[in-house]
């Protein structure tokens, strides 16, 4: 899978991809990211990329020149799936999204700035917008590493243990049952029984009731 972020911060998403997971789905060649510069692509010497809204009003606007020039120039490069804008006003990204994703070959990711982008680069270029959440951040490159964490750990060959990203919470819509390693007593609190009994059958059982009962307390809305 191919990633190209384009970004007036790129600095700001160096660490996720240089450390731990992603840097060894990187190393191994599983995932390739790469970062644009969106002034490179800026409409005069001043390296401006964003202007003052036509109608008025507070902040500034992206503008479509600089955006547009840049996403034509990787698209003439190659076929992209999707081109993915990062706000607040996008879909909410969740594990289906993130699995959906995870199937496909070369994605564009547009970090928002300022008030966000010329409504035409929308218009033109995006095929997906995407949040974080329901909060308002300083920009999109923090969610652009959160949304490509997500993608990239599905990757095959990605985590040690295929079996771990399937049974990530959400991954069936539960959230995870509760886990222990050694001690298996910790100032009086004992490990569950069944974990020791090496019944794998009851196990599984239990993981799942488990796994449902806390989906019940904290998530109620997942059932
Ligand atoms: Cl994608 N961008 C910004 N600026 N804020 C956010 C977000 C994105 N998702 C949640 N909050």
């Amino acid at each position: 899978m191919r990633i190209d972020i384009i970004s007036v911060l790129p600095e700001l998403m160096e660490s996720p991809f240089k450390t731990s997971i992603l840097k060894r789905a990187m190393d191994k060649g599983l995932a390739e990211v790469h970062f644009h510069h969106l002034r490179d692509w800026a409409v005069n010497k001043h390296r401006q990329i964003d202007d003052e809204p036509y109608g008025g009003g507070a902040g500034m606007v992206m503008m479509v020149e600089p955006l547009d020039k840049c996403i034509s120039e990787l698209k003439s490069q190659r076929e992209y799936d999707e081109v993915i804008y990062l706000t607040p006003d996008g879909v909410t990204l969740n594990q289906k999204i993130a699995n959906s994703l995870s199937i496909k070959d070369n994605l564009i990711f547009l970090c928002g700035h300022y008030k966000g982008i010329d409504q035409r680069v929308r218009d033109l270029h995006i095929t997906k917008e995407i949040s974080i959440g329901d909060y308002v951040l300083t920009g999109g490159e923090l969610a652009a590493c959160v949304l490509a964490d997500s993608i990239i750990r599905l990757l095959p060959g990605v985590l040690n243990d295929e079996q771990s990203a399937l049974t990530d919470s959400f991954q069936d819509d539960l959230l995870s049952p509760p886990i222990y390693t050694r001690p298996e007593v910790y100032k009086g609190l004992e490990v569950p029984k069944v974990l020791l009994s090496g019944n794998f059958g009851k196990i599984e059982e239990w993981r799942h009731d488990e796994a449902v009962r806390i989906t019940k307390e904290k998530r109620p809305d997942l059932l």
